[in-house]
């Protein structure tokens, strides 16, 4: 019966289907090159299941480097719920050395924040932590590791935690979900080197670069959101989209993409890493014109 749950989740998942559920119906996120993280329903609260493991991650065809990353993808897979849901996330660590989860920008008890060594033990390897909290917004967040984070984020280990408002201001035809990465790895090499700061040479969509990356498919007249997120140590080159030709300047419209519900602890971060992601977790609802739109005033932010 679980099984059958599982699966059906992931069809609804890939075909992007609205999912009904009792007073509640969002579009399913579409996460490309990646997946949406099934879940199973027990005593009222989403049970999701989150493994730590080395990857092996092809960033383009027949370029397969040494990751590290969640249930043998990294980014890892996309954690989607609803606000007001009950969720249960069981992180089990197959890595080589200890790890936690930290859920970026979740209002949550602080014993489920996941910073080990502050607010919980570091998870060792073979053990498995259940974190368990109430979703109490909504918004585009992020997990990623708080034990040895310089190395393991560096390794690719993130993924998006989205939570859909219970009922959707203006629905929307697709969401997308793209978590930007930057590696350093090195001429004749299949590891990234995590020391590195600034002088990366690889920069990847969902963990791949072109020609490994999936196009964004959408049908004329539709309302598109794309989510963007970005944890790593420098600032991304901006993703040029071919769908509208000033999406490179909605950068410059940081302020208006920061919605309520949108909390985070992104300003810890230095300047790179706090303008990315401020400007991308309140999400981007960009009406697809016949005509791609001519300024910024065309292009509408929306929680
Ligand atoms: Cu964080």
């Amino acid at each position: 019966m679980k099984c059958h749950k599982i699966i059906q989740f992931a069809v609804l998942s890939a075909l992007a289907l609205p999912i009904f559920g009792t007073a509640r119906a969002y579009t399913a996120v579409t996460t490309p090159n990646g997946s949406t993280l099934p879940y199973v329903m027990d005593r009222g609260a989403k049970v999701f299941h989150l493994v730590a493991e080395p990857v092996k991650k092809e960033i383009a065809p027949g370029m397969v480097i040494n990751a590290w990353g969640y249930n043998g993808q990294s980014p890892g897979p996309t954690i989607e719920a609803v606000e007001g849901d009950r969720v249960r996330i069981l992180v089990t660590n197959k890595l080589p050395e200890a790890t936690s989860l930290h859920w970026h920008g979740v209002l949550l008890p602080s014993g489920m924040d996941g910073v080990s060594g502050l607010n919980q033990p570091k998870i060792e390897p073979g053990e498995t932590y259940a974190y368990e909290f109430t979703l109490r917004q909504h918004g585009t967040q992020m997990y990623h590791p708080h034990a040895d984070e310089t190395t393991q984020m560096a390794l690719g280990m993130q993924g998006f935690f989205i939570i859909h408002p219970k009922r959707e201001a203006k629905p929307i035809d697709r969401d997308f979900a793209i978590f930007l990465h930057e590696w350093d790895v090195p001429p004749s090499a299949a590891t990234p080197n995590p020391a590195t700061m600034t002088d990366f040479n690889l920069f990847t969509f969902n963990g791949r670069a072109y020609p490994g990356t999936a196009p964004l498919v959408v049908k004329k007249g539709q309302r598109v959101r794309i989510r963007l997120a970005n944890l790593s140590m420098d600032s991304h080159p901006p993703p040029r989209i071919p769908l509208c030709r000033d999406w490179n300047g909605w950068g410059r419209n940081s302020g208006a993409s920061t919605a309520p519900g949108n909390n985070g602890e992104c300003s810890n971060r230095h300047d790179a890493r706090h303008r990315v992601c401020r400007e991308c977790r309140g999400g981007l609802v960009l009406p697809l014109p016949q005509e791609p739109p001519h300024d910024e005033s065309d292009v509408s932010f929306d929680p």
